[in-house]
């Protein structure tokens, strides 16, 4: 990992892990250890609520508030896609705005929440929800530079760089199976967004990917051939 790069997740960690005004903040309210158990999760894309966002730290706005998230594979191309809009306007990172976006994307990639770690979301459970998932690989939604987006296997380290794509109001990435241990492509995912003052808003519930329309119509057209061939 290059020094600047680690610089990064050092500080998107100790603001939203180790922060000790986090601590403060976590310590001065109960722990909500209630959550969803394996296998309830809900379809992509997730649609959470308008104006849920905060600053759970105190500090001030703009508090980034997440629209939709969205995660889906392609089984043939082996590819898994994110997408997330938002109700307000967000920036790279690296535009050094008060909008700038820093955050999570989180992938439990085994849907097994007795491996890899507890989202981070639950390290600030209220204001948002407390989810029982085992993320094992994680997409740091902060660039340094050129919308790069890290993505780091909790257990290998960094595996590669995401080129985002940012619009006004959403980003949107692909990363190649690879980088999550040549797993299928389906996944559980949870996700934390703020800015450097403070996270400001997370997913109430875990989500799991769906393949990719595209995909789909293919599989469907492939299978409908198939069957057209079986019947002659
Ligand atoms: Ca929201
Ligand atoms: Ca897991």
């Amino acid at each position: 990992m290059k020094p600047a790069r680690t610089i990064l997740a050092l500080l998107v960690a100790t603001m939203f892990a180790v922060s000790a005004v986090a601590d403060e903040w976590w310590s001065s309210r109960a722990i909500v250890t209630s959550g969803s158990p394996d296998g309830e999760s809900l379809p992509s894309p997730i649609v959470d609520p308008l104006g849920d966002a905060t600053g759970v730290l105190g500090g001030p706005p703009p508090f980034l508030d997440i629209d939709t998230i969205d995660v889906t594979y392609d089984p043939l191309g082996r590819n898994l896609f994110f997408s997330m809009t938002f109700h307000t306007p967000i920036a790279p990172f690296s535009a050094g705005r008060p909008e700038s976006l820093i955050g999570i994307l989180e992938f439990d990639i085994d849907q097994n929440s007795a491996t890899g770690q507890a989202p981070i979301q639950n390290q600030f459970s209220p204001p948002f929800a407390s989810l029982r998932t085992g993320v094992d690989v994680i997409v740091i939604l902060a660039d340094e530079r050129q919308a790069l987006l890290e993505v780091i296997d909790l257990n290998r380290g960094t595996v590669g760089e995401v080129k985002a794509i940012f619009g006004p109001m959403s980003l949107a990435g692909s990363l190649p199976f690879e980088w999550i241990r040549n797993d299928d492509g389906i996944v559980d995912f949870t996700a934390a967004v703020g800015t450097l003052v403070q996270p400001t808003d997370a997913m109430d519930v875990v989500g799991y990917s769906v393949p990719e329309p595209g995909t789909l119509f293919l599989l469907v057209t492939a299978g409908l051939a198939f069957l057209g061939y079986r019947s002659r």
